[in-house]
């Protein structure tokens, strides 16, 4: 028998990312919302991307399934239990609030139905969980300060703010108000920074928006005095192998530059981002690096103790995973 899959925290995972094509057409048919995909097995086959955006029209066409509290909560319930059968003890979950908000959906519809399934994750998955909302850098900082504003009565459920969708042309300097805003609010803040965006942006998202996590952050290594700069201030880094692949960034997993951040001494987790498109969760993803770049199980410890110093835990509770 494969033996248990190691403790570790999740900390890039966006909750709609974890739709799997079955869950899509359960609640299509539940809400009455028509897919343009016959069946779960069509939709899965449509899953090949060439870039962030050609991900991001399918990951956004699917949301129209999500409606309802119910939809919200189930949706996360399948997640939190999946990431924990793949070992994850701790979740910090993105969810995007515009994608349904636009869509007519309340925020407090929203942010209702994932709390509702974070609230008995611990008793029930032995997952403690926190929330991260995002906001969609392709739309205005206008609409994201609207969305921080429109989020104040549900603050207590939120830990932080991120950055998400399409990076390039969208830089951190365009949301640098939201993000004081959202600082002076006494929220943590992390984005998205250097996928597919240059390593300046990653720069930007530091000194800017004074994020304490860069979500990706790979082309980082681009610049050697970035890199200085983020191994000296433990900067930790939320990295993605799985996706990387799926949306090009890297050509064969082989390729990953994972080793190489490591060996630069940079504070490396690895995640899942999207796992229902990218094809595996939490411990899919260290497997996957494992079997490919060859790491040993001193780097997969290494690899999994990161997780649990970069995540947002108090120092009992972080030592009491560690
Ligand atoms: C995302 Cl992989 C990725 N990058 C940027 N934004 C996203 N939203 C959901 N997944
Ligand atoms: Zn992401």
């Amino acid at each position: 028998m494969a033996s248990a899959p190691i403790p570790k925290a999740e900390l890039h995972l966006h909750i709609e990312g974890t739709l799997e094509p079955e869950l899509a057409f359960r609640l299509a048919g539940r809400n009455g919302v028509e897919l343009r995909y016959a069946s779960a097995e069509e939709l899965r086959d449509a899953y090949s991307f060439c870039d962030l955006q050609s991900f991001l029209d399918l990951y956004y066409e699917l949301m129209a399934v999500l409606r309802t509290e119910d939809d919200f909560a189930d949706l996360a319930r399948a997640y939190l239990e999946r990431a924990a059968a793949q070992g994850v003890r701790h979740a910090e979950i993105f969810f995007d609030p515009q994608a349904h908000t636009s869509r007519g959906v309340p925020i407090g519809t929203v942010i209702g139905g994932l709390a509702r399934a974070l609230d008995d994750s611990e008793e029930r998955y032995g997952v403690s969980t926190a929330l991260i909302m995002c906001f969609l850098r392709d739309e205005s900082a206008a609409s994201a300060l609207e969305t921080l504003e429109a989020a104040t009565p549900y603050l207590d459920r939120i830990i932080g703010v991120g950055l998400d969708s399409a990076e390039v042309g969208n830089p951190p300097e365009k949301f640098r108000e939201v993000y004081d805003r959202a600082a002076a609010l006494g929220l943590r803040r992390v984005a998205h920074a250097g996928e597919e965006g240059p390593p300046q942006y990653v720069t930007q998202a530091l000194d800017l928006l004074g994020v304490e996590r860069v979500d990706h952050g790979l082309r980082s290594l681009e610049d050697p005095e970035l890199v200085a700069r983020l191994v000296r201030d433990r900067i930790p880094l939320t990295v993605c192998p799985l996706s990387n692949v799926r949306l090009r960034a890297v050509d064969r997993l082989e390729d990953h530059p994972l080793p190489r951040m490591l060996a630069a001494g940079l504070l490396v987790t690895v995640n899942s981002d999207d796992p229902a498109y990218f094809g595996g969760y939490a411990d899919d993803n260290f497997t996957a690096v494992r079997d490919a770049l060859g790491l040993d199980d001193e780097t997969l410890r290494d690899l999994a103790a990161n997780s649990f110093r970069a995540a947002f835990l108090d120092d009992a509770r972080r030592r009491s995973y560690l």
